[in-house]
């Protein structure tokens, strides 16, 4: 075959690439190509097509036939392969320069870059995975704690879209039944007078108020809690960070005002990472630097989904801690912490929403993390955990609503046809979780947030 021939374009659009691994050396890199014409592409690149999953020890040459690397080639014919599509990989070494030659190779055979999410996208609109596996596979990479990959990975097996089918036949179930006793009209009446009805319609409540709670827990494990530390200088905010985070994070000096930035630390407590955020003591200031740095640390309080309140037990008046408090963003919850208990006289831990610690000795730190994730709402997860985001809890609170609206439907009108209307509603909302009812925005949106190559 004349070069010429090998450089004919055999792609035309719908073959895709990106490189899979994270940018940076390693020992391996791989490149993941998907796409109708991955076999042509793969017969003429290295000359072969690769038994299906069998890994194939082969070179990747250049057009002019120099070689860029060896390594192995894995290939997936559809539809057995994570897109659905015939789906080829080339192990690599794991050279950012080296990926770089290998992409460009695949361009000149009109293979085109993978946007975003793509192959995930392809998965969903070929039926591999539904939408909320596939947005669990971006969580599960995302997780930054045990508990959030294990409940990711329950999701991704598909353990959430199984509670949510379940819940569809249900109410599917129950429409079609109150709908053959509109289709009665003598005997609707009794149909939906017997109690019947009713019952497995609170049942249907009883089923959302428990899927709405492990839902909650799953948001949780997903987006973390953000905790900011405020109070005034000295109050041993840094100290306290250090503390949570088990390490020397933040400058701690008994000069006030030392804190200027915001700084920032992961950390767990019984699985849920939390975003521990120091910020700079809140006082008036003619530094210019510490004045830009209140500014931030306001800003930080706003955005929290927790604060705590630090102050000097040492040092306070209830009537400062009254306008500390008085003046904290509304409504965002609070936790009082009293430290430096080592030099007071009050006892390590909690006393409504006050906590008694000492960041020196650690001394009621325990008390302190419990009570933040009793404000957080958190409980231990379960092995049943899956992992879940805003718009699946807004499609459960949406498809509740359409629920409760049914119910009274029923109770107070005895109308039958609206049961039924709010009821497929109902059912419409929860099919938005798995992707059964969905839209191209809504899957630009989802997929767009994804990384390449995923
Ligand atoms: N005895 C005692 N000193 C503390 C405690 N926490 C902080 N300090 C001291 O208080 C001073 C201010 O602490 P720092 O964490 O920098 O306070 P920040 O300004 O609120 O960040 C430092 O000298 C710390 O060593 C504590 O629990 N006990
Ligand atoms: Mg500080």
């Amino acid at each position: 075959m004349a070069i010429g021939d090998l450089e004919q374009p055999l792609c035309n659009g719908d073959d895709i690439v990106a490189i899979a691994t994270p940018p940076g050396r390693g020992g391996v890199s791989i490149l993941r190509l998907s796409g109708p014409n991955i076999p042509a592409f793969s017969q003429r690149f290295i000359g072969a097509i690769p038994t299906d999953r069998l890994a194939k020890l082969t070179e990747f040459r250049e057009q002019d036939g120099r070689a860029i690397d060896h390594g192995l080639a894995l290939y997936f014919s559809a539809p057995n392969s994570y897109t659905g599509e015939h789906v080829l990989e080339l192990h690599a070494h794991g050279s950012p320069v080296v990926m770089q030659m290998l992409v460009k190779r695949c361009l000149e055979f009109g293979v085109r870059l993978a946007k975003p999410g793509e192959f995930s996208e392809r998965a969903f609109l070929n039926g591999r995975l539904d939408l909320a596996q596939a947005e669990a596979v971006a969580d599960l990479i995302a997780s930054n704690t045990e508990s959030a990959a294990r409940s990711a990975f329950n999701s991704l097996k598909g353990d959430f879209s199984e509670q949510i089918h379940l819940l569809v036949g249900k109410v599917t179930e129950l429409r079609i039944y109150v709908e053959a006793a509109i289709d009665f009209p003598d005997e609707e009446i009794d149909f939906l007078g017997d109690g019947d009805v009713l019952a497995r319609l609170n049942n249907l409540k009883d089923i959302f108020l428990q899927l709405k709670k492990t839902a909650k827990q799953g948001k949780l494990l997903r987006d973390g809690l953000k905790v900011v530390l405020t109070g005034l200088p000295n109050a041993g905010k840094s100290s306290l960070l250090n503390n949570f985070a088990n390490e020397n994070r933040a400058i701690v000096s008994a000069i006030p005002g030392t804190t200027r930035d915001v700084l920032e630390q992961v950390i767990q407590i019984d699985g849920l990472p939390i975003e521990v955020i120091d910020t700079a003591g809140v006082r008036d200031s003619t530094d210019e630097i510490e004045v830009e740095g209140v500014k931030r640390a306001l800003a930080a309080q706003r955005n929290a989904d927790l604060i705590l309140l630090v102050v000097d037990d040492t040092q306070s008046n209830e009537h400062q801690v009254n306008d500390l408090l008085a003046n904290l963003p509304k409504p965002i919850p609070f936790i009082i912490v009293r430290n430096k208990i080592d030099l007071s006289a009050r006892p390590a831990g909690r006393s409504g929403d006050n906590v008694g610690v000492s960041a020196l000795t650690g001394a009621g730190m325990d008390e302190l993390k419990e009570l933040v994730l009793e404000k957080a709402g958190y409980r231990q997860i379960e092995d049943s955990q899956f992992i879940a985001r805003e718009r699946h809890m807004d499609a459960i609170h949406r498809a509740e609503s359409m629920l409760l609206n049914g119910i009274a439907q029923l109770t107070d009108h005895q109308a039958g046809e609206l049961l039924a209307e709010d009821l497929l509603a109902c059912q419409h909302a929860l099919g938005e979780i798995t992707g059964e009812v969905t839209s191209e925005d809504l899957l630009g949106l989802i997929f767009g947030s994804f990384c390449i190559g995923k």
